[in-house]
């Protein structure tokens, strides 16, 4: 039997993964209002295809419970914030966790970490914790890590088909987690040492941070000269081995947003193409911010609270709103005393911001400008709604005459 502990964007659909391909499973979180809607039968997020798999794992029967497991496998994937000063990863839950699964799991039990974390947090955060209860990690215990690479959106498809990596101590054990997660993943799984998969995953993430600094750091270019960054990075594309990515109004989510700041938080005087990218995609909504009033001083329209933000999410067609570029930039013009800009998103139910509309309609009837800020497939079927406003597309996704872009 396999406890998964920690049933949040990853732990839950990986739990659901292992169960519906016929593994035990029991899922534990120590959020009673989790578990209570789990095992009512109650998804707690959104997700393509997450619906039918809770019930075929439903079906097959995992359970859910605040309770730590007895068992011989366990999975951890709990949050790692880091610190927004120190720019290091906070790996008390982790740490916690594992403390938690030592006072009840039997010798020789596996455990494996599948938190995001930064190289070396085992050996400096989680080995000492299984050292303090009195046990030797590779004798009483083993320890793996795991990290996921599913991405929000295309969680399920992607769960099945990614490769994966599986650092483990001790290559036997490494390998029979590979076959675990071989129950329902179809890629290729890499077994490596531990070291070498903490840093694989942030690498990856760093990776796409970079690459999407440098697209937004063309378009500032090509801003201060008037040319047209989409052309050109089209163009460079065709290239056999140029693959740019696209500029926006920023990064947010949970990983790419977050997991560089790792490499710089520990080697500062080393990571410095890394260390720009990170400033250079922070800086983007207070540079969306300064076109919107350019734009608008361009077109006579004095009135901020005229002006609407349309998507709040981190990106497109999903819930999650961590470090979501919107939300940056609202928060950038609270501390410009500007405040007013209005805000919707198809995708957000509640009220989080002020002066969020949930009507489509009562939105655009309130705001002369509109800037689109997460590229919403909502937002590309319903273009033509947009026609006689003023629009800033970020996302490069409206084909209407006299669109702005950043
Ligand atoms: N973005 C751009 N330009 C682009 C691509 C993305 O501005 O060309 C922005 C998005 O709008 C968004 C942010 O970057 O705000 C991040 O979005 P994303 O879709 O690139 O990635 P995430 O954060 O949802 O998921 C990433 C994935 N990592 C990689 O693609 C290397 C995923 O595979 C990881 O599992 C995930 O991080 C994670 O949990 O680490």
């Amino acid at each position: 039997m396999v406890n998964v502990i920690g049933l949040g964007y990853i732990g839950l659909p990986t739990a659901l993964m292992l169960a519906s391909h016929g593994v035990e499973v029991v899922g534990t979180d120590y959020s009673r209002k989790v578990v209570d809607s789990l095992s009512a039968g109650k998804m707690t997020f959104k997700e393509d295809g997450i619906e039918e798999l809770f019930h075929a794992a439903l079906d097959a029967g995992i359970s859910f419970t605040t309770e730590y497991q007895k068992t011989d496998t366990y999975i951890i994937s709990v949050p790692t914030p880091y610190d927004k000063f120190s720019k290091k990863v906070d790996p008390a839950y982790v740490s916690a966790a594992v403390k938690s699964v030592l006072a009840v799991a039997p010798k020789g039990a596996v455990i494996v970490i599948e938190s995001t974390i930064s190289p070396g947090t085992i050996d400096k955060s989680v080995r000492p914790v299984v050292e303090e209860f009195g046990y030797e990690a590779g004798r009483d215990v083993h320890l793996v890590h795991a990290p996921e690479r599913i991405i929000p959106g295309n969680m399920v498809y992607e769960l099945l088909h990614n490769n994966r990596t599986i650092g483990a101590d001790d290559r036997e054990v490494g390998e029979r987690i590979k076959d675990l997660y071989a129950s329902f993943c179809q890629g290729e799984i890499v077994v490596t040492d531990i070291r070498t998969a903490e840093m694989t995953k942030v690498v990856e993430n760093t990776f796409r941070a970079v690459n999407i600094a440098f697209a937004n750091e063309l378009a500032k270019i090509c801003r201060h000269d008037g040319m047209d960054v989409y052309e050109i990075i089209k163009i460079c594309n065709m290239h056999p081995r140029v693959n740019i990515l696209q500029p926006g109004p920023g990064v947010g989510g949970h990983c790419i947003s977050v997991d560089p700041w790792f490499l710089v938080g520990d080697y500062p005087s080393l990571a410095k193409v890394i260390d720009e990218s990170m400033r250079t995609n922070d800086g983007m909504p207070d540079f969306v911010l300064g076109r919107i009033y350019e734009i608008m001083r361009e077109n006579g329209l004095k009135d901020i609270s005229r002006v609407g933000l349309y998507g709040l999410t981190y990106k497109e067609n999903v819930d999650d709103v961590r470090e979501s570029p919107t939300l940056q930039l609202l928060e950038s013009q609270a501390r410009h005393l500007a405040a007013g800009l209005k805000a919707y998103d198809p995708f957000i139910g509640e009220d989080i911001v002020e002066n969020q509309y949930h009507s489509l309609e009562d939105f655009l009837n309130d705001v002369d400008m509109v800037v689109i800020m997460v590229k919403h497939t909502q937002i590309r079927e319903n273009m033509q709604q947009l026609a006689g406003k003023i629009v800033l597309d970020c996302q490069n996704i409206i084909d209407l005459p006299g669109v702005y872009h950043i």
